[in-house]
């Protein structure tokens, strides 16, 4: 299994599917599968084709880079893709249940007299495990936000803005290798780190304040996830309490990571020690998500039954969250193994008070 390429255990998911053949949509599903990154592709998959199509933009690169399909220059990727497979008796097209209605529309028109079917989350099961490459360019990206952490330690003083905190992280990744950041990047001072998802405002940072960061980077398309909370000035003993609760849920998780850990017990584990702690009620989010090419992806705990497997890479990200004061959030990124996992994020975690 872990030795298939991406092709042969989308054709194994085909036959287990019953589908005949199947439509690919979105940039992401398509740079997986052929290794094109761009605004315009459509790809059709088969047992016997194998089709990419572009238009005229994008040919060049399409031919350059794609191997192992047919590249196709077209404005009418479903009509040619149609045209194409007229003679292959097939029955059953599988499409992505997320495409728009416009895109269904286009799809029913060109493929009348097909059975088509919509497919949940194709693809990005298929991605939820990742194979040596895709390891290699997480484990970059992730040093890249563990080093910009690290500097911005030295950067960070009371009377600094969040927002001049989140430039300095999002350069200093950029300057590092990353072609971006993989999501607005959260810089949360004092009463705002009480907001899970308080993205750099212009409030200054002030003395005696909690701080949380919670920033990654792109690296050749992959992404990383980190959150640290740290301390200006000096904290209090429920401070430095509430830290150690938080600190304690995430590595109970760590060291319960492992392929066959359920999805509920993935979140009840540290779930449960901040409940114990009584702080139960203020955990307010999921525990965390797959996190791969886009950083929110399968698996989604929250969503349903499901097992961690090996090659996943799954984010560990408990919080506390006091309305009004301030909160914690310590965030890792984890590649799952069949004997435990390993915590692609290194940034130092203990309590650190600037
Ligand atoms: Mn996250």
């Amino acid at each position: 299994m872990t030795n298939m390429t991406r092709l042969e255990r989308f054709l194994e998911k085909l036959r287990a599917e019953e589908l005949d053949g199947f439509l690919v949509t979105g940039e992401k599903n398509i740079y997986y599968l052929t290794g094109f990154w761009g605004s315009a592709g459509t790809v059709f998959i088969s047992q016997q084709r194998r089709i990419f199509v572009t238009d005229s933009r994008y040919i060049l690169i399409a031919k350059q880079v794609i191997t192992d399909f047919e590249v196709v220059d077209s404005r009418d990727a479903l009509g040619e893709i149609a045209r194409l497979i007229a003679d292959e008796q097939l029955d059953t097209i599988g499409f992505d249940n997320q495409v728009s209605y416009a895109y269904y529309q286009a799809l029913a028109n060109r493929f009348e007299g097909y059975e088509l079917k919509p497919v949940y989350g194709f693809v990005e099961e298929l991605r939820q495990i990742k194979d040596a490459s895709e390891l290699a360019i997480i484990r970059q990206a992730c040093q890249i936000s563990d080093q910009a952490f690290l500097d911005a330690l030295d950067f960070i003083k009371p009377g600094k803005t969040e927002r001049e905190v989140a430039n300095f992280l999002d350069f200093r990744m950029r300057e590092l290798g990353a072609t971006g950041v993989s999501f607005e990047t959260i810089v949360a001072s004092g009463y705002r780190s009480a907001m899970p998802h308080g993205v750099a405002s212009d409030k200054v940072i002030a003395q005696h304040e909690s701080l949380t960061l919670d920033f990654g980077c792109v690296f050749e398309h992959y992404v990383s996830d980190m959150t640290r909370t740290i301390h200006i000035g000096q904290t209090t003993d429920e401070e430095r309490a509430i830290y150690e609760v938080a600190l304690q849920a995430n590595a109970a998780l760590i060291e319960r990571a492992q392929a066959g850990l359920s999805f509920a017990d993935y979140d009840g584990v540290p779930r449960g020690i901040i409940a114990d702690a009584g702080y139960g009620e203020r955990f307010t989010h999921g525990i965390g998500h797959g996190m791969g090419l886009d950083v929110h992806e399968e698996p989604f705990f929250g969503r349903g039954a499901g097992h961690l497997q090996a090659g996943m890479v799954v984010t560990d990200e408990p919080g506390i969250y006091l309305d009004g004061r301030y909160g914690v959030r310590i965030e890792d990124d984890l590649y799952i193994t069949e004997t435990g996992c390993e915590v692609l994020t290194k940034a130092p975690k203990e309590l650190i008070v600037l």
